[in-house]
């Protein structure tokens, strides 16, 4: 049944961390329960024609009420460590001031739940359901969001961090910047490049400063603590040897990739790509001392990867400059298989991606996410025969061994999703699971890559110990 290739499975050494993940507002549901105020999604979810036929996430997997027996199915999974996300506004409502009880109550229990069964929580602070009282008073564009988020972050540590060792501090904030402030594809649906860019600032800021107050917490209580970011990655490939499309990569990866990762590891901003945003009359809202805290030393670094791309430096007419007279950096859509989100499948650029973050910046990684939204279908038996998303599994944990013989520190891998969820603005029509949920029923079946993964798991356990 395994299509893994029995060298991926000998490459993963004894304590290599097999998980799943999640993020609150995509699985709770219960958004008005116990004390939770808006984020910025419930708003945004109620925008006409911004999310897909108008779905939210008011009930979503309700794994709010379902939570114990959600644990079961994981823990029945085999994996050593479930990433979740708390949700903000439960923990600190409104964004400001002190925690609600009833809100910690919940994620107290899930680490309970979690650790009676032997599984490891894997605590992601921020997975983009910001309070909606925080926009209202300016959002990620505004200074005082990255210190209201810090103060949160300690009210989230100071109740959990003596039960629970791996901490992320934020879930790709260029999807927070770049899809919500620059795009306005995410919350809050805003479509200003210099917010956005400010956005990315105090995202990196409210990190360093939220891990700079875990670390001495975690140093002052005497608990072990693993202390990362998670960041969605890719590479660039230029589409020919071209100095255009050369170029087109190298603004790539710096609005992408450099421009996090230069600051959180290195203490600087890639001033490439800072004279490309002057050049668009936009800086960077850099205040003493900010550097400084957004580099504090971390752990780890968590890799979400869905895709890598090819760029072209020029359009599809031939000009080297774009609309607005900038120059072009296109995305050469390839022949490759594809997933139901139309993202090319590419596995191969994960094994160059892990290796490249290891020369450049030397960290332990995890990839903290990912997997494949496929169009399932439910059989005859009620089982899910999901072969294309086994296949992409299969061949990204095999890109992972590949990484590691080639020289890179990957220390775990977990599939995204545990479970078919709210995927933003596609709403449930996008199944990302390797747990079907019937959102009827709220039933939880197992699809096929489940079982494949679940399979894996423990021949990589058995390869070990045989
Ligand atoms: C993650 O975001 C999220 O953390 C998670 O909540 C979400 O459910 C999951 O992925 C699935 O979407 O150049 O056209 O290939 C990933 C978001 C996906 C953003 C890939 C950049 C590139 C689009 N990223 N995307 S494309």
């Amino acid at each position: 049944r395994s299509s893994l290739r029995p060298a991926a499975v000998q490459g993963l050494p004894a304590g290599f961390r097999w998980g799943v993940a999640t993020s609150s507002y995509q699985i709770e549901g219960a958004a008005r329960e116990d004390g939770r105020t808006p984020s910025i999604w419930d708003t945004f979810c109620r925008v006409p024609g911004a999310v897909h036929n108008g779905e939210h996430g008011d009930v979503a997997c309700d794994h709010y009420h379902r939570m114990p027996q959600d644990v079961e199915l994981i823990a029945g999974l085999g994996v050593d460590t479930y990433r979740f996300s708390l949700a903000w506004p439960r923990i600190q409502p409104g964004g400001r001031g002190p925690a609600n009880p009833k809100g910690l109550d919940f994620y107290k229990r899930l680490v309970d739940e979690l650790q009676d069964k032997g599984v490891t929580p894997w605590i992601t602070l921020y997975h983009w359901d910001l309070p909606q009282e925080l926009e209202d008073a300016g959002g990620w564009p505004v200074r005082d969001t990255a210190l209201r988020f810090a103060d949160y972050a300690m009210l989230a540590y100071e109740a959990l961090g003596d039960r629970v060792e791996h901490w992320t501090t934020l879930n790709e904030p260029w999807c927070s910047a770049m899809l919500g402030y620059a795009h306005g594809a995410h919350a809050p649906g805003r479509t200003d490049l210099g917010d956005a860019m400010a956005a990315v600032h105090h995202l990196l800021l409210g990190h360093g400063l939220a891990a700079r107050r875990i670390r001495r917490a975690a140093l002052a209580h005497g608990n072990p603590l693993e202390l990362g970011i998670t960041l969605n990655l890719g590479t660039a490939t230029p589409e020919t040897d071209s100095a255009a499309d050369r170029e087109a990569c190298r603004r790539a990866d710096g609005m992408g990739t450099r421009l996090y990762l230069d600051p959180v590891v290195h203490g600087r901003y890639p001033e490439d790509t800072l004279a490309d945003l002057a050049a668009q009359g936009i800086g960077l809202p850099v205040q003493d001392g900010d550097l400084e805290a957004i580099a504090t030393p971390l752990d780890v670094l968590g890799v979400n990867f869905y895709r890598g791309a090819l760029f072209s430096g020029v359009t599809e007419d031939g000009s080297p400059t774009d609309a607005d007279g900038l120059p072009a950096v296109r995305v050469v859509e390839r022949d490759l298989p594809r997933t139901a989100m139309d993202w090319e499948i590419t596995p191969g650029e994960l094994t160059r991606l892990l290796v490249r973050l290891q020369r450049d910046y030397a960290l332990p990684t995890v990839v903290t996410e990912n997997g494949a939204a496929f169009d399932d279908t439910v059989a005859a038996d009620g089982s899910v025969p999901d072969a294309g998303r086994t296949a992409y599994l299969a061949d990204h944990i095999a890109a992972v061994a590949a990484a590691r013989a080639g020289g890179a520190d990957v220390r775990g891998y977990f599939a995204w999703s545990l479970m078919d969820n709210f995927e933003w603005a596609y709403g449930y029509d996008k199944r990302f699971g390797i747990v079907r949920v019937d959102y009827d029923t709220q039933e939880r079946t197992l699809k096929d890559s489940a079982k494949w993964y679940r399979d894996t798991i423990r021949l990589t356990r058995d390869a070990r110990t045989g």
